[in-house]
């Protein structure tokens, strides 16, 4: 598996916000944790490469938002802040050496984060990034290929990232106060803590799970039905919004 990873840019204190009030980031303390979380993917043989820096793109650093990457296909998105969209042609350049790549089009739009795979079925979030035609276009790319593709509404959070994310082929891990468990009806439902909302997103690494050290009890809870889980601290990258999948882009080899 191979990773594509960028830098946390200069500029990240200019980030979008949607949700969350401005708080400083601490830059330094931001790359410190995102050099953890590089270790870790490299710890679990995943081959970690960076794309070019953008110091001036201060969202620069979730590249998640920027594709979503399938064992068929690449779809390069294009982020609802329009702030972001200028991140994308790194990606789909570095995305075209391993698949074929499909854009989404203008006028319409989708946030990487907005996407929750889970086996072959595909679940946007109708968030305030990704919009209903965007979900309609990712349909027509992802339903030849034998995947559903359902829009999800979320509620009160950034993307459907933040709500649900597979912890395998057929299961989820998700806050019930910001998606409906009945979405993701016949897949396995693990629930966070109630005390730790913003535990839902972890990266799914093979078999492993990357978890955000800030949800220790939503850790036990993954780890008491069997998951494997690493824990990274995620707390600067929490004030811009952001959680452990945004920090990735992965590509099965
Ligand atoms: C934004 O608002 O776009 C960034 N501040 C945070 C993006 C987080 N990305 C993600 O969850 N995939």
């Amino acid at each position: 598996m191979i990773a594509y990873v960028r830098e946390v840019p200069d500029a990240i204190n200019e980030c979008e916000l949607t949700y969350l009030e401005r708080e400083p980031i601490d830059v330094a303390e931001a790359r410190r944790h995102h050099a953890e979380y590089v270790e870790l993917l490299v710890r679990l043989g995943v081959e970690v490469r960076f794309l070019p820096a953008t110091h001036d793109l201060p969202d620069s650093v979730f590249v998640e938002d920027t594709a979503v990457v399938f064992p068929e296909v690449a779809v390069i998105t294009r982020p609802g802040a329009e702030s972001r969209q200028p991140e994308v042609d790194s990606s789909a350049s570095a995305l075209s050496r391993h698949r074929s790549c499909v854009q989404i089009e203008a006028p319409h739009t989708i946030d990487g984060g907005d996407v929750t795979v889970v086996g072959k079925r595909v679940f946007v979030g109708l968030s305030t990034r990704s919009t209903a035609d965007g979900v309609e276009a990712m349909r027509s790319i992802l339903e030849p290929l034998g995947y559903s593709v359902d829009g999800v509404e979320v509620n009160g959070v950034l993307h459907l990232k933040s709500a649900a994310t597979a912890i395998s082929d057929d299961a989820v891990l998700l806050n019930p106060d910001y998606v409906d468990p009945a979405v993701f009806d016949g897949l396995t439902v693990v629930k966070v803590d109630p005390t730790e909302p913003d535990g839902a997103n972890v990266v799914l690494v093979g078999d492993q799970l990357i978890h955000g050290a800030e949800y220790p009890k939503t850790t036990e809870r993954l780890r008491a039905v069997g998951y494997t889980v690493h824990t990274v601290p995620s707390s600067e990258i929490a004030k811009a919004e952001g959680a452990v999948t945004c920090c990735s882009l992965l590509v099965t080899t």
